[in-house]
């Protein structure tokens, strides 16, 4: 707790925070697949003076100056972002993944247009037009779904069927609870032969495209790739847009963000983003990138072999969505809440086709993007997988759970998350 001394001397409320959730995250197993620990060279960089900064427009076209260093960080960020994915153009400064896709719609449609997105009950995203969304407002969505919801095969023949009937002016592949490869010849293919842009929101497996172990969009011919910077990626909060090589769309993209939806950059993100990009490119990503997967294949194997139904069958990348109501009688709020009490954390979720609620649905979704950064590999992985599911079929005992987080903690100081990665 070395890191926090001008805060602890000045606001002890705000100190209790800090000292509690660092706490919280030293002792406990994070198993929320979009989350990720960084290492201390990127807070130091979210955490630097670049936050005083005003920097509207982008490096050498500023509307304030003193862009002396803004302009060299955010153009080392732009660089290494493309040289990670294969990108001609990238723009660094979308505040997070929503705002990414949002700004993405804006720069490649008019209101009204259609766009061709994953049904969020099978994977997607509420960014993909959800009907609670205010996007939803300015754009029509029309979905497609998986085939067969126990292997998670998408159905191309209704995909290409609705991308026919519909025109839309964008076929969106992605997904924040879907967990196979998809086939991304085949949108570019059907995206064709309508007329439409390819985009793919990679927020999820952004980190494990750029460590080489899962397929690159850009490389079947998708135009743009949004993503999150914080998830598998383990850089700041924050998100991006890539352009794969189409000069106009990349800078109707910069429009769309500056002036179009937001002011000021955050530059100290932009930094982080830069010392987080800088670490994606060293060899060990890409190690820690495979071990992610590894990771990933040893808890569905407990799974299967427990029975627990997975969807999709189980997994091609680092998450994983487990029908606990329909295998254990448990809920995902009460499975959430249980497995919270014993140190693990991860996330209720819909399932395909659910029969229950948003709020009280039948699955849990988990991944191993964050328990591999702490360097926990097979062994840890098939282990905390058994203790999850004898936690969960013994939710009412007491002692029982009082044992299994005992060893949680103990797994968990045993690795701690490391302050550098290179
Ligand atoms: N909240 C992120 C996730 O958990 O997938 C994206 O919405």
């Amino acid at each position: 707790m070395s890191h926090y001394n001008f805060i602890k001397a000045q606001d002890a409320e705000v100190y209790a925070t800090l000292a509690g959730e660092e706490e919280r995250e030293a002792r406990g197993i994070e198993l929320i697949p979009s989350e990720n620990y960084v290492s201390r060279a990127v807070l130091e960089a979210s955490g630097s003076v670049f936050t005083n900064k005003y920097s509207e427009g982008y490096p050498g076209k500023r509307y304030y100056g003193g862009q002396q260093y803004t302009d060299i960080v955010e153009n080392i960020a732009i660089d290494r972002a493309k040289q990670l994915f294969g990108a001609k153009y990238a723009n660094v400064q979308p505040l997070g993944g929503a705002a990414a896709n949002v700004i993405m719609y804006f720069a490649l449609m008019e209101p009204g247009d259609t766009v061709l997105g994953m049904d969020l009950s099978h994977g997607g995203h509420l960014t993909h037009g959800h009907p609670t969304t205010a996007i939803n407002k300015v754009f029509n969505f029309v979905r497609y779904k998986m085939k067969n919801v126990d292997t998670g095969e998408i159905d191309y023949d209704e995909l290409r069927a609705v991308a026919l009937e519909h025109k839309p002016k964008i076929i969106l592949a992605g997904f924040s609870a879907y967990s196979r490869e998809l086939d991304y010849t085949k949108f570019v293919e059907i995206a064709k032969e309508v007329g439409a842009y390819t985009v793919a929101d990679m927020a999820h497996i952004a980190g494990l495209i750029a460590g080489g172990v899962l397929k690159n969009p850009f490389d079947a011919g998708f135009d743009v790739m949004t993503t999150t910077t914080h998830k598998t990626l383990r850089g700041p909060r924050g998100g991006m847009i890539l352009t794969r090589e189409n000069e106009d769309i990349a800078k109707r993209i910069n429009k769309a963000v500056f002036p179009g939806m937001q002011g000021g950059p955050h530059m100290h993100q932009i930094a982080a983003k830069a010392v987080a990009f800088g670490e994606a490119l060293t060899p060990a990503f890409k190690i820690y990138s495979q071990q992610v997967l590894v990771n990933a294949k040893a808890m569905e194997a407990v799974f299967k072999r427990e029975g627990v139904r997975l969807l999709c069958g189980g997994t091609d990348n680092h998450l994983l969505l487990a029908d606990v109501f329909g295998s254990l009688g448990v809920t995902g709020k009460d499975a959430e809440v249980v497995l919270d009490e014993v140190g693990i954390t991860l996330n209720k979720n819909m399932i395909a086709d659910e029969t229950r609620t948003a709020m009280d649905p039948s699955g849990i979704r988990f991944g191993t993007p964050a328990m591999t950064t702490r360097g926990m590999k097979e062994k840890e992985a098939t282990r905390l997988a058994e203790l999850m599911l004898e936690t969960l079929r013994h939710k009412d005992d007491a002692g029982k759970k009082a044992a299994v987080k005992s060893e949680i903690t103990e797994m968990c100081l045993s690795h701690p998350v490391p302050e550098s990665f290179v």
